[in-house]
């Protein structure tokens, strides 16, 4: 049997809760929260979230940092080219190309799924966490990246 092309860079990881939540009246007790990211080409990162509120939408993203005590400990987001100018709000940087966006609507029961693929591998700088927010992520310049209050995070090694 051929071994197969592995190549060098591969990485998987899985995260499974507990989330650290900010916001308990968003991210109710008892949600779950499951990350999937597998670096080879590129990266393919899946989020899946049980037990928000049903029909609501959310936004989500790679954060360079671990979560901490509060929302902001998380840092930016993570980008793979880093925008010289911060807070990143340009889209030149902060798009779902250079940066891991997981924005998702919960169905009925408070399920939300979310797929990002980029097309790049973390190299020496990785992301550390995903962060939920309180609304989809903006694209326009001067909010771009944007999705409004920090509602809970998740620790993820990427
Ligand atoms: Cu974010």
């Amino acid at each position: 049997m051929p071994a197969s092309a592995t190549p060098a860079d591969f990485h998987l990881t899985t995260a499974n809760g507990p989330l650290t939540v900010y916001n308990p009246e968003l991210v109710p007790d008892g949600t779950r929260a499951h990350v999937f990211a597998l670096s080879a080409l590129g990266t393919t990162t899946v989020l899946s979230v049980y037990g928000l509120l049903p029909n609501h939408e959310y936004g989500a993203h790679a954060h360079a940092k671990a979560c901490g005590a509060t929302g902001d400990v998380a840092g930016p987001h993570f980008q793979y080219h880093p925008d010289p100018v911060l807070p990143s709000v340009d889209p030149t940087y902060a798009n779902p190309r250079n940066e891991v966006w997981l924005d998702f609507t919960t169905d009925r029961l408070g399920i939300g799924v979310a797929v990002s693929r980029v097309g790049w591998t973390f190299g020496e700088r990785r992301a550390k966490s995903v962060v939920i927010h309180e609304t989809h992520t903006h694209t326009d310049p001067g909010h771009a990246g944007t999705a409004g209050a920090r509602l809970a995070c998740l620790d993820v090694d990427f």
